[in-house]
């Protein structure tokens, strides 16, 4: 299959003629297709497509944008089963996960097409008399739209449908991981309705990035993916003056105190460790275990850990699908060799596997390291697969300070009973996002979503906050006393 590029509602090659191959990472003979590996001039058209089309976009009324968001919110309904099943095939995750992330597309276009008859803005007297002072959202004008390829319906969806109801322009470039899935939606929001060269998608590596990035007339840039990237697009958006939000990695802590409902973490610690094969930045990557249950509970941990079915997420029992690619494999396997030289303790899995129905993809066991302090690179650093690392710790007090050990701060997890603990760790964990009895994945669509410290830099996508990226406000006074009155000044009371 040949994909294209979708320019100003054109689908078409790159200008540079080139070419790149996305497969299967459950079984690399299957060719998913061919996509565009484009270049900066690709953006520059994309771009001024996007600006085009923003001349009149902008003017459509916001709950008419609304309506057309809703239709693509209906038309995933319509293809959620096909669209899930590409999505295993590009990416891997299991059917019953692809399912979900088409659904938290189909939330988000919901919410955002009800927003197209709010987008608030506020009210407020004035200090002079005859004189009313508003506020307005505005458009920001053509946003640049960069993402990951490990939701790659939901997390562009995020952003992508925000952003058209508020009147903004789009152009999109995916990851080239998941370039099938950016095609079969950008499909639907032209399906939708939504008018040529209000969404444009451009194919390929950090070059295309780069150049959409350092487009003058690109507004706003808004970002999923690693921190060294996002701090590399912060870097030039602080050059340049654009707006910038950014979604980067996790490192995302689950604590369980002796309390705790015993089989209830467990089953979380597994689904937030190995769910999205730990290809999640939300995943649960450190586990920190008070010292009076750790013994058992890592026990069962390791038995049911080994007992999760690994393979094509195709197939409907599979718990735990591919890596995305050869160069993650070997970058998680370059951390299992680091936790093993810093002298952690590998209690399972730890290798590829490669045989039989593994033989054609980028298969990992599930891995769990025990004996896991803070100064270790496993500890410290986003591995993005299936690797859990364990520390043990004696009170409260310390899984938190231990849970805070971490450049990141995207979600963090507590199972307890007791609600003073559970509240100690809602105020303390110094994360965006922090569950109680349930583990650090699986946000919903309608809260804010992001992180501090590295995770990201000060944004929050989802529900109601995802609307102060894609707007600025505009502030307006009337001033209708028919004279001049000046502000600060003319105020006293006569
Ligand atoms: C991501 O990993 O980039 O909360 C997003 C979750 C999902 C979103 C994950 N709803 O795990």
């Amino acid at each position: 299959m040949e994909g294209y590029n979708y320019i100003g509602g054109r689908w078409c090659p790159s200008r540079s003629g080139r070419w790149f191959d996305k497969r299967n990472p459950a079984d690399t003979r299957d060719l998913i297709g061919r996509f565009p590996l484009s270049s900066a001039e690709d953006i520059a058209e994309a771009v001024e497509a996007a600006q085009q089309a923003y001349a009149r976009w902008r003017l459509v009324p916001a709950p008419r944008r609304g309506e057309i968001v809703r239709r693509i919110g209906d038309l995933l309904v319509q293809r959620k089963e096909e669209l899930a099943r590409a999505m295993t095939r590009e990416m891997g995750k299991p059917l019953v996960e692809a399912r979900g992330d088409v659904q938290e597309a189909i939330d988000t276009a919901y919410y955002a097409a009800a927003e197209g008859r709010r987008l608030f803005g506020y009210n407020t007297p004035s200090e002079l008399p005859n004189k009313v002072n508003l506020s307005f959202r505005m458009p920001v004008g053509v946003c640049g739209i960069i993402t990951a390829w490990n939701f790659p319906i939901a997390v562009p969806s995020w952003k992508i449908f925000p952003a058209l109801v508020c009147g903004n322009t789009v152009v999109w470039k995916p990851s080239e991981d998941a370039p099938h899935c950016a095609n079969l939606l950008a499909e639907v929001v032209a399906e939708a309705g939504v008018p040529e060269g209000v969404l444009n998608v451009v194919h390929g590596d950090a070059e295309a990035g780069e150049a959409l990035v350092r487009h003058p007339a690109v507004r706003l840039i808004a970002f999923t993916g690693s921190t060294v990237v996002g701090r590399h697009i912060a870097s030039i958006c602080g050059q340049l003056n654009k707006k910038c939000s950014l979604e980067m990695g996790g490192k995302n802590p689950l604590i369980v105190l002796p309390d705790a409902p015993f089989e209830l973490a467990l089953e979380g610690v597994l689904w937030g460790a190995f769910g999205t094969t730990g290809q999640r930045c939300t995943a649960t990557s450190r586990l920190i275990l008070h010292r009076d249950i750790a013994e058992t509970f890592v026990e069962q941990l390791c038995q049911r850990t080994s007992a999760l079915r690994v393979g094509n997420g195709l197939d409907e029992h599979v718990q735990v699908g591919p890596i995305i690619n050869e160069r993650q494999l070997q970058r998680i396997e370059s951390y299992v060799r680091s936790g093993l030289e810093e002298g952690a303790r590998l209690l399972v899995g730890g290798h590829r596997l490669t045989d039989g129905e593994y033989a054609h993809g980028f298969f990992f066991a599930p891995t769990i390291f025990a004996d896991v302090t803070p100064r270790m690179r496993i500890f410290r650093e986003e591995i993005f697969g299936p690797v859990l690392s364990v520390t043990v710790v004696d009170s409260l007090d310390e899984a938190i300070a231990v849970a805070n050990q971490s450049d990141y701060g995207l979600s963090s997890s507590i199972y307890t009973r007791d609600i003073t603990a559970a509240f100690q760790a809602i105020r303390d964990l110094e994360a965006g996002i922090t569950y109680v009895n349930a583990p650090t994945i699986g946000a919903e669509a309608h809260m804010p979503f992001g992180g501090i410290k590295g995770t990201g830099n000060g944004h929050r996508e989802g529900g109601w906050t995802v609307f102060d990226i894609f707007t600025e406000w505009k502030t307006v006074y009337i001033d209708y006393s028919g004279r001049l009155q000046r502000a600060q000044i003319d105020t006293e009371t006569s």
